[in-house]
This record gives C-alpha cells, structure tokens and sequence, in this order.
C-alpha cells in the first residue's frame, strides 16, 4: 500500500528493533515504525525516516514482532475437568472416558447450564494471561453447546470477548464436535440438524467465521464431516477440521479437497494427506498442548510438512480437557522440544502462518505496510528467546489496532 501523506502519521515507534515476519524473522534493527489510522505507515531504519507524527514512542532498544495470533482454541466453555486429569494419571485413556460420557459431553453439560453472562464470566477469565503474552488476536470455537441455542450462546460470549478486551476474536462453530447425549445412536441426524439448522442459523446471524468438526472415531466420519463441509460452503463459510489427532480418518486430504483454511493436530497425517495440504495451501496447525496432555508419542510429522511446503502454525488449543494452556509462549517452547521446530518457525507457527489458518494473512501477521498495527513489545535480546525460555513472560505491551496496552504486572 502507497502512503501518500508523511507527515500526518498517529504514532511514530523510535528506537525498535523489528522481526517483521515478511519472510523469515525479517530483522530490522535500529528501527522506526509509523501508524497512521490504526495501520502501519512506514518501517525502516531511524535515520531514513520521511515522516512526523503526533506522538513519539520510544521503544528503548525493545524487540517489536507482530501481535501473538493464537488460531485454535475452545476458551469458552463452563466448569472443568481436573477429575478427569486425575482419572487420566491413573490409567484411564481419553477416548475411554469419553465413551463413558465424561470429556466433551461434562463440558457440554456444565456449558448448557451455564447462563450467557455466567459463561461470559467464567470465560473472560482465560483470556488476559494470553494478552498479557503479546497477543493481539484470538480464534474461539463453539463445540460445548451441541444444540442451536447453546452453541449461539457460546458463539456470542466469544464475539462479546472480543467486543471488550484489545484483542481480535475470529470465531469457529464447531457444532460437529461430538454427538450430543440426546441424539446418541442416531449421529446421522444429529449432523442433519448441524447443516440444516444450526449453520443456516449461524450463518444468517454472522455468528461464525468458519467452521471446523471432529474427525475422529470417537467423533465424526469423513462422510458425515462432508455435510457439514457442503452445507459451510453453500453458507459461504471457510472449514477447518480437527484431524488425524488419534487415528488416519483421512481428514487431512477431506480438508484440503474443500480448500479448508487448516487441518489440526496430524499427529497420525499421512503423506497423501499432506500433500493435498501443500496443494490447496491448506495450513498444519499443530497443537503440542494437547500432544503432551495426552501423553501423545506420535508426533505431527514436521518432516513430511516441510518436505511439500505445508505452512506450519502452532496454538494452545485452550480447553478444559486435552489442553487446560494458559500461555501461547509455552507452545512456542514445546512446538520445539515435542515437535522438532526451530525457533523461528515457532515464531512464524503464531504470527504469519496462524494468519493464514484464520484466512486473515492481509492485514495481520507481519509488519508490513498497510497491515493492521498489531505488535508485541519484547524485553529480550534476540526473537530465539520467544522459544527459548518457559514460564518466564518478556512482554513489555501490545499495540493492538495502533494503541498501545502495557502490560499488567502482576
Ligand atoms: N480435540 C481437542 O483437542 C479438543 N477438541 C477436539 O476435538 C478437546 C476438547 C475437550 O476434550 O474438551
Ligand atoms: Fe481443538
């Protein structure tokens, strides 16, 4: 984008240094960053500067990278499942647990009789520890509602988020998550009632900016999953899909032949599937949270991603079950230990490529001119340290659509 007016910018960031992201790290060091409009104006070296602006920041040698985009997560939800933990350390399997109708269901049931503001509440208390870590969007999936109703609720305490902390929401109906207790022994019609009344409704609502499902044994077929990936596209709505988490269903080649935004988890994707991946530029979110939670040995196979081009994201898949993760500067360290990735493909896994997995690639994700000023500030010495240390948190603040927040110290 051409910016034509220079010397009428908002906020003018001095002394940064810069990992734009645009492509590797994209370092710049001794840097300047303009925002005019809530949108990054120029960036470039201190001394090149064309411009003035209202208000000078200095970042004081601080590290600038794009705001953290977490892009999988079920952060709305009501209660817990600690017992379940407990259950899980003495031997019991997840998929066990959920036959016997603990897992999604007892969240889907605390989630039912939960309120709309109660759920707002017990919800709007997992989103600051992720803000306070320099991120600046975050997507949010239904899946505990399981009826029309509940999953609209879930849907608007997520938007509602959005609507009153600086952070972006996209959200993701994942009514095909699990088979409500209800409609047990008859999943067919249950998936009838996803495509036919919930996603219309949702739909007309504006309430979802994609939809995702469960392909899983325990969950969905990849037929009953191609209803609901019809009845998305006809309702011009974007798919996602929970893949090859537990077993090869083949949900990776189903997401890439409907051009799915992501394919996540594929700790069990095989190479067909991969490739169709590359192919339909269908992005691996990968969610090490969830791998070590369960105790998972089989890692996504990172080689494989890298082999055919896969863009690779990572997240916290924040939920009470298979990843209770508060922090997405975790994922970036486990993505490394579990998963084999450097450092600098954690950091593009929750920046430039978590864009691409929201469909949202142009206008956040990186620094680059025209994008939405969204950016983390860092007390660190290089962008490796993002990865690098665990339970230790260097955000300074965010700038989230060119305002700056800084961080609350506990
Ligand atoms: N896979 C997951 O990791 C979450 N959902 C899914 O389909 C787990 C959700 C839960 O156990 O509550
Ligand atoms: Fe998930």
């Amino acid at each position: 984008m051409q910016v034509t007016d220079n010397r009428n910018w908002d906020t003018l960031w001095i002394n940064a240094r810069l990992a734009t992201m645009a492509g590797g790290y994209g370092i710049v060091e001794n840097a300047a960053l303009a925002i005019k409009d809530g949108r990054i104006a120029w960036l470039g070296a201190m001394d090149a500067v064309p411009g003035e602006a209202r208000e000078t920041r200095d970042a004081k040698q601080a590290w600038i990278t794009p705001g953290l985009i977490d892009c999988h997560t079920h952060m709305v939800y009501a209660g817990n499942r600690a017992e379940e933990f407990a259950m899980r350390l003495a031997g019991k399997s997840y998929a066990d647990i959920a036959r016997d109708g603990g897992g999604i269901l007892s969240t889907v049931r605390a989630t039912r009789a939960a309120g709309e503001d109660d759920l707002y509440a017990a919800s709007e208390k997992r989103l600051p520890p992720f803000l306070q870590e320099g991120v600046t969007t975050v997507e949010i999936k239904s899946g505990y509602g399981l009826d029309r109703e509940n999953e609209m609720k879930m849907l608007r305490v997520a938007r509602k988020l959005g609507e009153h902390y600086p952070v972006s929401v996209r959200t993701t109906f994942l009514g095909a998550h699990t088979a409500p207790p209800e409609y047990k022994g008859n999943e067919d019609a249950y998936i009838d009632a996803v495509c036919n009344d919930m996603i219309p409704a949702i739909a007309k609502e504006k309430l979802a900016d994609a939809v995702d499902g469960f392909c899983e044994t325990i969950a969905f077929s990849p037929a009953q999953m191609t209803k609901v990936f019809e009845a998305a596209k006809k309702h011009g709505l974007a798919v996602k899909l929970h893949a090859e988490q537990l077993s090869d269903q083949g949900g990776a080649a189903l997401a890439a032949r409907y051009n799915a935004l992501s394919a996540d988890h594929l700790e069990f994707a095989c190479e067909e599937g991969i490739a169709a991946m590359a192919k339909a530029g269908t992005v691996a979110v990968l969610l090490p949270g969830a791998f070590y939670m369960l105790r998972e040995t089989r890692k996504p196979p990172v080689d494989l991603l890298r082999k055919h081009g896969v863009a690779i994201a990572i997240a916290s898949d924040c939920n009470p079950g298979t990843s209770p993760v508060g922090s997405l500067l975790l994922m970036l360290n486990m993505g490394c230990i579990l998963f084999g990735l450097t450092p600098e493909e954690a950091l593009a896994a929750v920046t430039r490529n978590a864009a691409r997995a929201l469909g949202i690639e142009g206008s956040v994700g990186t620094l680059e001119v025209g994008k939405t000023a969204d950016m983390a500030l860092w007390d660190i010495a290089s962008p490796v340290e993002l990865s690098y240390r665990l339970g230790y948190n260097p955000c300074i603040g965010t700038v989230k659509q060119g305002i700056y927040h800084a961080r609350h110290h506990a």
